[in-house]
């Protein structure tokens, strides 16, 4: 019954395609994504119905919230966030993939599910965020801001509220080499960063950046699929 962790999706459906082909989940499996299924790639829509048909065929299927997933629930609140997410992180992509023109469109069913994404997710040893975690706050899973925001945060992990888990989280893009050191010092360093970029294949791609990533629990493997356009 193995746990499959996914960095940051970003609309890049047929990349996630090829990476679901190559690691088969079965009925029993589970998968969790890192957040930020949605914006900058093509089909945001289409990784969301993904991640569904996998819960419907009996995967354990879990979401976190990403910023990007936050920014589309604020861009219905707040006219700032709303200029914020369609000029600079990839809203009107997100739109297209809908088939709409304005946030207010999007089918009620898809808002409802970005509500309902948790901000955290703990399993088997491993605990989860989106970007990272505030080790100032007296409970540091209580800063929602710093889990679906935070930057440069290794520095500041309290290994003692850490225990014996392991830190994944996404939402800033590392080359696969870094990721794959921290692989190798998982055991000393506890934290492991699954986003290596994949929406920036294009143009980033020879900065170490463009895969869609998939860490396997059980066996400590990761799963490295190049970018499908
Ligand atoms: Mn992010």
């Amino acid at each position: 019954m193995p746990t499959y962790f996914i960095g940051d999706v970003h609309g890049c459906r047929r990349t996630l395609e090829a990476l679901l082909k190559r690691l088969r989940p079965k009925a029993g499996d589970s998968v969790v994504f890192m957040g930020d299924l949605v914006d900058r790639g093509p089909d945001s829509k289409g990784v969301v119905d993904i991640a569904w048909q996998l819960q419907a065929s009996g995967i354990q299927t879990v979401c976190l919230r990403g910023n990007h997933e936050q920014m589309i629930l604020d861009a219905l609140e707040d006219r700032y966030c709303r200029e914020n997410w369609l000029e600079l992180n990839g809203g009107p992509q997100t739109l297209e993939s809908f088939g709409v023109s304005k946030p207010e469109d999007i089918p009620q069913k898809y808002m409802e599910f970005f509500q309902a994404m948790p901000l955290w997710y703990e399993t088997e040893g491993y605990l989860c965020v989106h970007a990272g975690v505030n080790f100032y706050f007296p409970d540091p899973l209580e800063d929602t801001i710093s889990l679906l925001w935070a930057r440069r945060w290794y520095g500041d992990i309290n290994y003692e509220w850490l225990g014996n888990r392991i830190l994944l989280h996404g939402h800033t893009p590392m080359p696969l080499e870094t990721i794959e050191q921290q692989l190798q010092r998982l055991d000393q360093q506890r934290y492991l960063n699954l986003d290596n970029g994949c929406v920036y294949a294009p143009t980033h791609g020879d900065k170490g950046l463009g895969h869609l990533l998939a860490f396997q629990a059980d066996t400590r493997q990761l799963h490295v699929q190049p970018f499908v356009g």
